[in-house]
Parts: C-alpha cells; sequence; structure tokens
C-alpha cells in the first residue's frame, strides 16, 4: 500500500513537471513578437535552421535568442542591474528566471516564440560577482565600456547617462515583445523572482517607431537590412548577405579566432556590446536643408535628400546608393533579394575604384562599417557583427522641428553581437569609422558614427559633382551616452557555470 501511494505521488509528481515544462514549450503565439518592415531579412525557418545546425553542429537550443534576431525588435526594455546577494541571485536566477530565457531555435517560429523574449548577459564585474574567475580572452570586455570611451572616440563621459559612468552594472535583462504590456509583465514577473537579490540600476525602454516608419531609425532611414547570415544558422545567405563563420559571432564555434582561450563553458555565447546612442534629428534635418548637394536639375529637396542618402550609403527607403546614385528608389529598397546586392566593384571585379565615389562615398556609413570589395573578395575581414539594435524616445515634435533643435531625447539602442568586441565593435567604431585614412586617404570620418572627441570632423567625397571638396561637420549627429560591453552566456552556461 504505501509502495502503491508512493507511486502514486511519483506519476503525480512527474505529472506535474510535465505540464509545466509543457507550459513553458507550449505553442502560446499565433503571430510574431517580431516586426517584418519589407526590405529586412527573415530568419530561417525551424527546419532551415535545423539542418544548418547541423552541419557546423552548433546548438541552437542553448544559444541565446537575441544573438540571432537582428533589427526586429518590436517593443525591447533593457533592464541594468547590480547583484545585490550573489547566492540569492543564483537561485533566485536558476528557479525563477531561467525557464524564460529564450533560445535562438525558439525564435525561428512564432508558434515557439515565447509571450516576451527574455535574455540576460553580465558584465566583467558582473562575473566577478558570481565568482566566475575565468578570462574569457576579450581584453575590451574585461576593460569595460568606460576604460574604452577614449578608444570609441568619446569627449570624455560629461554625456554619458551617469549609472554608465562606473562598473556597477554587473548584467543587462533584454525583454522584447509586440506590447509594451506583455514587455511590462514579463519585467514584473522577472523582478519579482529575483526580489532583493539585484538592485535595478537604470532601464531603457524602446521601440519601432510607429506607422509607415516602423522598421526605420530616427533619421528615417530603413535599418537593420543588413546583417550576416551565421553559418550553423542561416545557410541560405540573400544575394549580397555575408555568410560568416559561427566563431564571427557566437564564441568557441569555427572560425573564432580566440578558440583557444575560451573556457569550455564559454561556448554558445556572444559578447554584446551596448551603446546609447542619441541621435540630434532636427540638428540632423537642419545640417541637410542648408547644405543640399547642387547637381544639375537638382531641386533643393532633391539635393538634400542624396547629401543624407551618401552620409549613409542608403536612401531612406533603404535603396543602396551605390544601385541608385541619383534618386530613392523605393521598390529596391523593399527588396531583399536586391538591396544588398552590391559590392562596391563593377562588373564583377573583386577590387574596387580606389578613386571612383561617383556612386557611393568611402566615408558613407554602410561603406564605412562594412567596406566588401574595398578590402577584395571573397569577403574574409573577420569584422562582422550582427546588430540587434532598436529604436528609443519620442518622435520629433512639431516644436522640436521648427526650432530646429532636440529637446527630448531620442536615439538608437545600439547593440551588437560578435565573438571578439576588439574584432567587431570596437573596431569598426575606432579603425573604421573613426579614422579618416580609411578606406582611402581623405575619406574622412564615418558622418553618422565617426567621433573625433567632440571636435570637428572632416568627412570627404559627400559632393559628387565635387569628390575632393571636403564637408566639415561641427555637429556630433550621434552623441555616445556611453554604455557596457557583456557576455550572453548559452543556456548550459547559465545552468551549470552562472547559477551553482
Ligand atoms: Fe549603423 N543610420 O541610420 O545611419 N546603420 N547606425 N552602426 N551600421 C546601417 O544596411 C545607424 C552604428 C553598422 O553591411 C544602416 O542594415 C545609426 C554603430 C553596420 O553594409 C543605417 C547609428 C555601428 C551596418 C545605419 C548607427 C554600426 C550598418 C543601413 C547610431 C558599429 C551594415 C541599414 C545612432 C560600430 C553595413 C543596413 C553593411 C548599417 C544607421 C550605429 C555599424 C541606416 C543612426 C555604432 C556594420
Amino acid at each position: 500500500m504505501k509502495l502503491t501511494s508512493s507511486f502514486a505521488s511519483l506519476i503525480v509528481c512527474a505529472v506535474t513537471l510535465a505540464s509545466a515544462h509543457d507550459a513553458h514549450l507550449e505553442a502560446r503565439r499565433t503571430s510574431s513578437l517580431l516586426i517584418s518592415p519589407p526590405g529586412l531579412p527573415k530568419l530561417p525557418t525551424a527546419s532551415a535552421a535545423t539542418a544548418a545546425a547541423a552541419t557546423v553542429g552548433l546548438n541552437l537550443t542553448d544559444i541565446q535568442g537575441d544573438i540571432v534576431t537582428g533589427m526586429t525588435k518590436n517593443r525591447e526594455t533593457f533592464l541594468f542591474f547590480g547583484i545585490a546577494d550573489a547566492p540569492s541571485f543564483k537561485s533566485k536566477l536558476r528557479s525563477g528566471v531561467l525557464p524564460l530565457i529564450t533560445t535562438a531555435m525558439q525564435m525561428t517560429k512564432n508558434s515557439t516564440q515565447p509571450t516576451t523574449l527574455v535574455n540576460v548577459a553580465f558584465s566583467h564585474t558582473g562575473l566577478g560577482a558570481l565568482n566566475v574567475s575565468d578570462t574569457l580572452g576579450d581584453g575590451a570586455f574585461t576593460g569595460g565600456q568606460l576604460a574604452d570611451a577614449g578608444n570609441l572616440g568619446d569627449p570624455g563621459t560629461s554625456h554619458w547617462v551617469s549609472q554608465f559612468v562606473g562598473t556597477n552594472i554587473h548584467g543587462v535583462f533584454l525583454l522584447a515583445s509586440d506590447t509594451d504590456a506583455n514587455v511590462a509583465s514579463t519585467v514584473t514577473a522577472v523582478t519579482t523572482a529575483l526580489g532583493d537579490s539585484i538592485t535595478q540600476i537604470y532601464t531603457l525602454q524602446a521601440a519601432a517607431r510607429p506607422g509607415a516608419e516602423q522598421g526605420h531609425e530616427h533619421f528615417g532611414f530603413l535599418d537593420g537590412i543588413s546583417n550576416p547570415a551565421i553559418q550553423g544558422f542561416d545557410d541560405s545567405p540573400l544575394p549580397g548577405q555575408a555568410s560568416v563563420p559561427p566563431g564571427e559571432i557566437i564564441v568557441g564555434e569555427t572560425g573564432d579566432p580566440f578558440i583557444s582561450q575560451r573556457p569550455p563553458w564559454a561556448i554558445g555565447g556572444s559578447f554584446l556590446a551596448f551603446r546609447q546612442l542619441e541621435q540630434l534629428v532636427p540638428e540632423f534635418n537642419k545640417f541637410l536643408t542648408d547644405n543640399p548637394i547642387r547637381a544639375p536639375g537638382f531641386t533643393d529637396q532633391q539635393g538634400s535628400d542624396l547629401l543624407g542618402a551618401r552620409m549613409v550609403g542608403r536612401w531612406k527607403s533603404g535603396a543602396p546608393v551605390f544601385l541608385s546614385p541619383l534618386a530613392d528608389d523605393p521598390a529596391l529598397g523593399a527588396d531583399p533579394t536586391r538591396n544588398n546586392n552590391f559590392t562596391y566593384a563593377l562588373n564583377g571585379s573583386s577590387t574596387s575604384s580606389s578613386t571612383d565615389q561617383s556612386r557611393c562615398p568611402f566615408s558613407a556609413h554602410i561603406r564605412k562599417t562594412r567596406p566588401r570589395a574595398d578590402l577584395g573578395l571573397p569577403e574574409n575581414t573577420g569584422r562582422h557583427i550582427l546588430r540587434g539594435g532598436i529604436p528609443y524616445g519620442p518622435e520629433v515634435s512639431d516644436s522640436e522641428a521648427a526650432s530646429n533643435t532636440t529637446s527630448t531625447e531620442r536615439g538608437l539602442a545600439f547593440v551588437s553581437y560578435q565573438s571578439s568586441i576588439g574584432n567587431g565593435f570596437q573596431f569598426l567604431q575606432r579603425f573604421w569609422a573613426d579614422n579618416t585614412g580609411f578606406v582611402e586617404q581623405n575619406t574622412g570620418f564615418d558622418p553618422i558614427i565617426g567621433a573625433n572627441k567632440g571636435a570637428n570632423r572632416t568627412v570627404g567625397g559627400l559632393d559628387p559633382t565635387d569628390p575632393s571638396r571636403t564637408i566639415t561637420l561641427i555637429t556630433d549627429f550621434v552623441v555616445s551616452r556611453g554604455g557596457e560591453y557583456f557576455f550572453s552566456p548559452s543556456l548550459s552556461a547559465l545552468a551549470n557555470t552562472f547559477t551553482v
């Protein structure tokens, strides 16, 4: 009799566990939590991702989902926290939050996506707080972003959000969904589960822009078109999309240049560079209005639009200036099979001209940050990042537009994933965007993100009627408000290393 009753309670226990497990995995969604503006690449299907993963042995159920999701978040909250009580944090993270962490695999199908994507990443000081003492083999991560401000071209930290000045931030939760209510209830679930084991240091709420601007960043340009396809996750890159070995983004995988320096538990993780980048939109628009390109037959408006497009390298629709040099082509911008299909070289050549900027300036933001044939083809720079950012802040108000002056902060909550911050985000900012001699002499700064510690920035090649003309920018239209470097561990590392 006794045996039978224990057996019965075992069954009850097993059923309860199974239903809790099923509740976690059960189909809760019929529509995606992501946006899908025309022109942006889509995530691979679950079966395509599974087949791709098998070829390189990538464990997509162990990799956090945000790493592969790209710039298609709809509503997202970044919750930066300190660990107040490490033992309590570990046990609460394990019991209350770990079951909510979303995997890469889950993101590939609406029915397996959660109500709200939940991901977590830790700073170097966060690893210390948790007694995770292994060296991860990334100097920028170890030093933290504050120590890197000068390298990135920031004019000190006087513009930084005060909470980023210091090394108190131990980690960040990223919570994304299709409604504010979903995000808010999941924020409550996570913070309630963790209770006093954390201190909430800083929160940034971000959202895709409304209506027809959905998918466009605050200057008005479609963003998130060009992200690399990670081999082993997406083996069907779109035309012109970079296909990168998994180790360029995911630590410890094939192609990770520092693979020998990684502790085993770091495999399947990725370094997350977070930057809060304010955008001075009315000031940017005023600059375009005041400095139209004076091309024959162009109205002032057309000249201003051309200047903006050449600064970015794409028109607002996403159409690349290299393929459509004089006017926007919205059909091209909206077509993901064509809008990334260019190399800056002509006629199938593997190198681009070192003098011809008629189609696209060397300084254009997308050319600085991915020079394609400028560094020769096939493209194997090892400098790709997976961008996962989202706009924050309100639309420009009438009074801001009328006064050409920002009064309420807005910008980009910039997120990039890479297996090496020094090869990825830091390199792109420091050695490409801020380097006036890259990719050719007199290229000047990247006019969008290039930073000169607050001093004026010279930019070459913007005027196609006189490519030798240098334009001096006296305003930084993108202002760093600081950030932090994090490591986004695999789910097994969270279970076996971070919570024990
Ligand atoms: Fe950039 N922008 O609106 O001008 N970015 N970016 N970015 N960005 C891109 O091709 C923008 C920033 C890259 O593969 C587009 O997806 C703004 C940082 C890279 O051809 C637009 C900010 C870094 C690419 C913008 C900002 C990068 C890229 C075109 C800050 C790295 C892909 C859409 C407020 C250090 C290049 C697209 C490629 C594209 C804008 C930040 C890097 C419109 C406003 C900090 C690698």
